[in-house]
This record gives C-alpha cells, sequence and structure tokens, in this order.
C-alpha cells in the first residue's frame, strides 16, 4: 500500500472513530483531537516518550480490552480465551525472536509491575522453593503456622542492589520509597564523581560487601552504555541473581545497536522493560527470562498483576512485528546518532553534560552554570514548546524534586525523521531559553527554585524556530481529522 493509501485509510478511521466517541462524550473527543494538535506542534524530548505507530495504537482499542484471562497461555482462568492466547503467544514469539531471549512473558502492564513479576520470580525460585524443600514441603498448601513464619521471614530478609536513583536509576531499583526499597534491605551503587560513568570496581567492593540476592543494572538517566558481561560477572562472584531493567533502551537492544557485552539478554538472568519508549510499542511492560525462571515469572498474573490487558497484548505483538524489520534497525541507529548530535550541539556551545557527552539515547544537561534549577529550566522550556524533564544529577543539592538537570532523549524526535541539523538546531534553541531565563522571586523577596522569568520575545522566536522544523517532519504524515 502507498504511503499516501495508508495515509488516507488511518485520517478516515481516525475521523470516525472521533466522530463516534464524540456522540457520546464529545469532550473526550475534543481533547484527543487537541491531543494529536499538541504533539505535533511541541519539540518532544522526554528520553522515555514516543510516537507508536498507527497500526500499534488502532490494535489497543478493540474487543480484547473486555476479555478477561488470568492465566496463561492456553491455561487460563477464564473461559473464551482462544483469541488472546494467539495474541499472546505471538507478542510472546516475536519477543523471543527479536531479543534472542530463551522465555518471554508480555502480560505486564507497565515497567513497574514487569519488575515486580521479577522480584517475585527472583524471591521464588531462589528463596520460596529452596525453603520449601528444607521444609519437606511441596508447595506452601503443606506448611504449618511455624513454616509459614520462617518462609515469610525468608523472604522478607533478602538484599537488592541497585543503581541510586540520583546516579541514573529508577524508583523501583531500591529507592527506599519505592516498595522496593522497602521489600529488600537495600543498597546502592552511584558513578564516579570525577567523571560520572559508572565504577565496575566500585560495584564489584559493595556487592561483596553487601552480598545482595538481586543485583539490578539498567538505568532511567545515565547517558552511557552498560557492560553487562562485568556486571554478570560480579553477580556470578556473589551468588546473586542479575536483573536488567532495560526500559529505556530496549529499542537500541532490539535495533543491535547495543549487541556483545552491551546487549543485557544473554548476561542477565532476568531482564525487564517498557514497550513504549525505545522499542515504540503501545504502554505496556515485558519480561524476558532464562528457563530456569520461566515457571515463576508465568506465576506474575495473578501474584502481582491484575488481569492481562489482552488489547495491549495484541498491540504489542504487532509493535514488536514491527521491532523485528530493518527499517527499526535503521531508527534505532539514528536515535544514538541524533544523541551524538543533540549532546556536541551542546558542548559546542558551552553548556554542561553529566559524564560530558552520551552513547546511548538521552543526553543529561546539568543547568545549575546557568543559575538555574532543573525546574525552573523546564518550565521555561515548556513556556517556549520544548517538552522535557527535570531531573537529579549525580549528588543534586537540589534534590529529587528540584533538581539541577534537565534530561532529554532522542527517541520521539528522531520517529518524525529529525536528523543531525535538527538536533543541533534543537541544543541551540534550548540554549538560547537558559541563557535568557532568570530565577524568580518570591512575594518575600528569595530566589524561588521553580519560579522563573523568560525574557520578551524568546518563547515567541523558539517556537517560530521550532514550527519550520516540525512541519518539515510531521507527526503522521498524512493524518488529517475531518
Ligand atoms: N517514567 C519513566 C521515565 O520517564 O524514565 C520511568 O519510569
Amino acid at each position: 500500500m502507498s504511503d499516501s493509501s495508508s495515509a488516507n485509510l488511518v485520517s478516515s478511521a481516525y475521523s470516525q472513530a472521533l466522530e463516534v466517541i464524540g456522540q457520546v462524550e464529545p469532550r473526550v473527543a475534543e481533547a484527543t483531537r487537541k491531543e494529536l494538535a499538541d504533539q505535533r506542534s511541541s519539540l518532544k524530548l522526554i528520553a522515555s516518550e514516543n510516537y507508536a505507530s498507527p497500526a500499534v495504537l488502532m490494535t489497543m482499542g478493540t474487543w480484547f480490552s473486555d476479555k478477561y484471562a488470568e492465566g496463561t497461555i492456553g491455561h487460563r482462568f477464564y473461559a473464551g480465551c482462544q483469541n488472546v492466547d494467539t495474541v499472546e503467544a505471538l507478542a510472546a514469539e516475536h519477543a523471543r525472536e527479536l531479543f534472542g531471549a530463551p522465555y518471554a512473558y508480555v502480560q505486564p502492564h507497565s515497567g513497574i509491575d514487569a519488575n515486580l513479576v521479577a522480584f517475585w520470580s527472583i524471591l521464588a525460585h531462589r528463596v520460596e522453593a529452596p525453603t520449601l524443600e528444607k521444609l519437606g514441603a511441596k508447595n506452601v498448601a503443606q506448611l504449618s503456622e511455624q513454616d509459614w513464619e520462617d518462609l515469610r521471614r525468608e523472604l522478607g530478609n533478602q538484599r537488592l542492589l541497585g543503581m541510586s536513583l540520583d546516579a541514573g536509576g529508577h524508583l523501583t531499583h531500591g529507592f527506599r520509597p519505592n516498595i522496593s526499597g522497602k521489600m529488600f534491605h537495600q543498597q546502592q551503587y552511584g558513578t564516579d564523581p570525577e567523571t560520572g560513568l559508572l565504577d565496575y570496581d566500585a560495584v564489584r567492593a559493595k556487592a561483596r560487601e553487601f552480598k545482595p540476592l538481586v543485583l539490578i543494572a539498567g538505568y532511567s538517566a545515565y547517558p552511557r552504555r552498560v557492560n553487562f558481561a562485568k556486571m554478570r560477572e560480579i553477580a556470578d562472584e556473589v551468588g546473586a541473581t542479575l536483573m536488567v531493567d532495560m526500559a529505556h533502551f530496549a529499542g537500541l537492544v532490539a535495533g543491535k545497536v547495543f549487541t556483545g557485552d552491551e546487549d543485557p539478554v544473554p548476561h542477565a538472568h532476568i531482564v525487564t522493560t517498557t514497550t513504549h519508549k525505545s522499542l515504540r510499542g503501545p504502554r505496556g511492560g515485558l519480561v524476558l527470562a532464562q528457563e530456569e525462571f520461566a515457571p515463576s515469572v508465568d506465576k506474575g498474573c495473578p501474584m502481582v498483576l491484575g488481569g492481562p490487558l489482552s488489547h495491549v497484548m495484541a498491540a504489542k505483538a504487532v509493535a514488536l512485528a514491527e521491532a523485528r524489520t530493518q527499517e527499526f534497525r535503521d531508527y534505532a541507529q539514528r536515535i544514538a546518532d541524533n544523541a551524538q548530535s543533540l549532546a556536541e550541539g551542546f558542548r559546542s556551545r558551552g553548556a554542561n553534560l553529566v559524564t560530558g557527552g552520551t552513547d546511548n539515547h538521552l543526553v543529561l544537561l546539568d543547568v545549575s552554570s546557568f543559575g538555574l534549577t532543573g525546574r525552573q529550566a523546564e518550565s521555561a522550556l515548556l513556556e517556549a514548546g520544548v517538552v522535557t524533564n527535570r531531573n537529579s544529577v549525580p549528588r543534586d543539592p537540589n534534590g529529587a524534586w528540584y533538581t539541577s538537570g534537565i534530561r532529554l532523549g532522542t527517541p520521539a524526535l528522531t520517529t518524525r525523521g529529525f536528523g543531525h541539523d535538527e538536533f543541533d538546531a534543537v541544543a541551540d534553541l534550548i540554549v538560547h531559553v537558559l541563557e535568557h531565563t532568570q530565577p524568580g522571586t518570591t512575594k518575600a523577596g528569595d530566589t524561588s527554585k521553580a519560579s522563573f522569568v523568560l525574557g520578551d520575545g524568546v518563547a515567541d522566536k523558539v517556537r517560530g524556530a521550532s514550527a519550520e522544523m516540525l512541519d518539515k517532519h510531521p507527526l503522521y504524515p498524512g493524518l488529517e481529522l475531518s
């Protein structure tokens, strides 16, 4: 099908769908139209966002949404799941083939859910099963009250080592306010204070001392690649299970930009991811596992997950099929190339990047040299139509709320077709906004960490320059709503 006849089909499908929605609740139809307009007219640089294809989006809007399907493929707690079995099996097959994983579980509703499934699986495989054996019981139904006490103590007395939030780790990697930091005894590893890079010797030393059951590798704001072979060596040395959360960079793994030691799948016991970031699928999660963890991963629902979202699993199958194409590989390479261009754009204009640059899909800009907090920078940029998110930098003096950084990712604008010149121009616009933003003051005259004053005319100038680039690279080309 030609691009234009495909765009006509999509235009007519969405126009009619919005008409149907509008007959019931016109304000939802209106907000949906406006969301498209807003996304089309802003520079989306949030590192965890993307634009899924119309095929992926449409797959989510079907009657699969109406079906309960707790259980696993061919083994459900509800009748009539034959078609859910088909789409779940397809999504799992695409995931296994794409990532070269022995086992794939596509039910998690989000990345956090995928991590909960992995935690459960590791506890069940490494703690519950051996404890049951020690107690001479085949399953938990055979345990006495005292046995239960012992098992609960074992399950709740395990250690987890993950990357700290301010070094670029995720909330679920043992951050204290998150359940991962409460259900496990946790410690965190950071990055080298001089270089900002992961220091494997320091991770090893911490792991030797702490002896975690779970070693987590992966990040949501670290702008560099990780050597997963080294992380596995460390895990093996201390008898830990290596869990990799590749939510941010799954698209770069799928697209074979990260290979060898940088591909987590052959090295980790369990890998978790979201499907909607660089992987460009529907909003959701998935788990890849070595065979030995498959039986406990499969118990994710109903152990820690609600009923699977069958319409989203169907959309995962479509997105993963897309990710198995050469076109997707080219896209993934462009994500990484564009991140280099963005980083170089900042460096050449004197801006300060955590670690000095990037070799993945994101850059972390330290805005303190502009005299701003991350919160002020984020708000000023938004006023100029540049959508970013504030983010802590290592050992951030402004904490996790105001922060000193801005995290910027290339997956979304790369989907729109932005290349080297556009990302250089984006860096220029961002530096222009930051150079023309002053911290605001409170009524008492103190400098506030949130308020700011953007110079006259800056927002209009930046919006005008962005519009030219955005018009040249339309979002969903040819999609017109009637
Ligand atoms: N919210 C995601 C991100 O922005 O990185 C991670 O959960």
